[in-house]
């Protein structure tokens, strides 16, 4: 046989693929351009964290028309409603989507995705602004704030940041970002703010200037969740990256003006099975503190970089075969050893950062771990612990971080309780606190969802067979808010580690709070209220996220 043959095209070509493209198939639902293009806008700010663009699935299940033809539109209208207990929001019945919409949604998702275009080079230089360039920035710090104690909060549907006083809870600075900014990180020297939307629009934040503001800007993608800097030694405020979800790819930029330098494509096959995946989103992101490396988490194909920015120009890469789903994560207190929840596996993968390897997946016998950035502390019994909660039900899980002094505990689920219930999304402690903090927004019981469950740490016992005892505490009702249903997320501790602060997340046009409670007694020590204080969300502390204190 000609050996020239097996390099022949055995499959149909693009041309032939496409030949029913663009166009309508049997069986296509009835849509206007006008109900597609909304169908489209409200896909994207609702769904396609969880089900991803092109809907292959994700923390969501998959909804490609096979499938979604399959379930027809009288079951895809009614979870749309509903929700389900899986974790599907009740779109209908809360009143967030109204029936029209959930009619056309249902419609909508019976049809094949658009994909959205590409967001290259040319785009982000387009789009990127060096506001106030480095030579005419301050040359020393020229406020009285003390930055070490500042909150970044984010104002959600505002789209904005608001800098809060830790010491005197004071608004400094409301700054306009994108959209429903993900998270705040630090650069190495505590000088720079940087903050992403979920427009992927990343500004630059000096927190030096007589009030801080954006410095520069970038939008990297249309979609996007991560931004972080670069802390290894000698690379301090050298660079920033950012990941997106849409485009699948991550940017490497300069860190005092956010210069787009190089872009990577995270598209390609998944980790086990070797098949190629079209949107391997870009999840978590941290920076290596034992090597000149990001270490970027990439969802679809569960794979964990170590992406080293020593020379862009020969970029080096460990590339770690880990698990799908790759989510959200931290540290250990060492920060020599990351753990990241493969969240839709039920299971935490640990990297070593200092020997680039992969040294466990534990799993944490919850559904759907959700850390955050995780919590650690000194088990009475296990001794250094990380700890998770969990989205899909009550649990708490905590995982030995100690190889040295603990060896047989080490990357072991050592315990697992439960907490107030089902829909926590974060977990948090200090290391000058003796209380664990465990949250519950996304719980369907209003009570559950503006609580929070505090655990006292020298009171765990270390019996799997027992439950740990909680002290409940009512944020929601300290906030003294009359009007609808905030849910309480997100506790973050203040420099010191004496103070915790929650966020009282209500809707848009309803009054929201931030609560401030004191760790030792854990009573109401302050309520922050404010008309600019609009749907706040995440919070980060300027000193903890610089040093990774978690
Ligand atoms: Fe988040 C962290 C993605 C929904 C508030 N969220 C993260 C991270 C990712 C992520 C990848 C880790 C970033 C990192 O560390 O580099 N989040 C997603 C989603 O895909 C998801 C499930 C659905 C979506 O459509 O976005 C989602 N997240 C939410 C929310 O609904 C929250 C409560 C409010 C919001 O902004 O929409 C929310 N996510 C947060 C916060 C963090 C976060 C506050 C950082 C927590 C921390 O302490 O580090």
């Amino acid at each position: 046989s000609d050996p020239a043959a097996a390099y022949e095209p055995s499959m149909t070509t693009l041309a032939q693929i496409n030949v029913e493209l663009p166009g309508k198939k049997p069986g296509d639902p009835v849509m206007t351009a006008e109900e597609f293009q909304m169908g489209t806008e409200i896909y994207f700010q609702r769904c396609a964290g969880c089900h991803g663009v092109l809907r292959k699935g994700a923390t969501g299940k998959p909804l490609t028309p096979d499938i979604t033809r399959d379930h027809g539109y009288d079951y895809l209208e009614s979870i749309l409603t509903y929700g389900s207990p899986a974790g599907m929001p009740n779109w209908g019945t809360s009143g967030e989507l109204t029936e029209e919409q959930i009619n056309l949604m249902a419609r909508y998702i019976l049809l094949d995705p658009p994909a959205p275009p590409e967001w290259g080079m040319p785009d982000m230089k387009n789009s990127w602004e060096v506001v106030i360039a480095p030579e005419d920035r301050p040359t020393e710090k020229m406020n009285d704030i003390d930055i070490d104690n500042l909150m970044s909060v984010t104002l959600r549907d505002a789209g904005q940041v608001a800098l809060i006083d830790g010491n005197t809870y004071e608004i400094r600075s409301i700054i306009d970002t994108g959209y429903a900014v993900h998270i705040s990180r630090i650069s190495a020297s505590g000088r720079y703010l940087f903050v992403i939307g979920r427009d992927a629009l990343v500004n630059m934040i000096d927190l030096w200037m007589e009030v801080p503001d954006t410095v520069a800007k970038i939008k990297i993608g249309m979609e996007a969740r991560s931004v972080e800097t670069s802390k290894f030694e000698g690379y301090e405020d050298k660079f920033a990256v950012a990941g997106a979800y849409w485009p699948p790819q991550y940017v490497i930029m300069d860190g005092d003006t956010l210069e787009p330098l190089k872009i990577v494509s995270t598209r390609g096959n998944i980790y086990d099975e070797q098949t190629y995946h079209p949107e391997p989103r870009v999840a978590s992101i941290v920076a290596s503190h034992y090597n000149p490396e990001f270490i970027i988490n990439v969802k679809e194909t569960g794979k964990i970089l170590l992406v080293d920015y020593s020379d862009l120009k020969n970029l080096k890469t460990v590339e770690i075969e880990a698990e799908r789903f790759l989510h959200d994560g931290g540290f250990d207190s060492t920060h020599r050893y990351f753990l990241v929840a493969a969240n839709a596996r039920g299971k935490v993968a640990v990297v070593d950062t200092k020997e680039d390897k992969l040294v466990s997946i534990i799993e944490t016998e919850g559904q759907t771990p959700h850390p955050g950035r995780g919590a650690n502390f000194n088990h009475p019994v296990f001794g250094p612990v990380w700890a998770t909660s969990h989205l899909g039900d009550e649990s708490i899980a905590l995982i030995g971080t100690d190889p040295e002094g603990h060896a047989e505990q080490a990357w072991q689920l050592v315990d697992s309780f439960y907490g107030l219930g089902g829909g926590s999304l974060f977990i948090k402690t200090h290391p000058n606190s003796q209380h664990l903090y465990v949250d519950a927004p996304l719980n369907p019981d209003a009570e559950i969802t503006s609580s929070v469950a505090v655990f006292n740490i020298p009171d765990m016992d270390g019996d799997r067979d027992t439950e740990e005892e909680y002290t409940t505490l009512p944020i929601g009702e300290w906030a003294g808010i009359e009007d609808g249903q905030p849910r309480v997320v997100q506790p973050e501790f203040n420099k010191q580690g004496t103070e915790v602060w929650f966020s009282v997340w209500n809707a848009k046009d309803k009054e929201s709070a931030i609560v401030v409670v004191d760790d030792a007694t854990l009573e109401l020590k302050y309520v922050i209220k404010d008309e600019r204080l609009i749907t706040p969300t995440g919070k980060f502390n300027v000193l903890n996220t610089q040093h990774d204190i978690y």
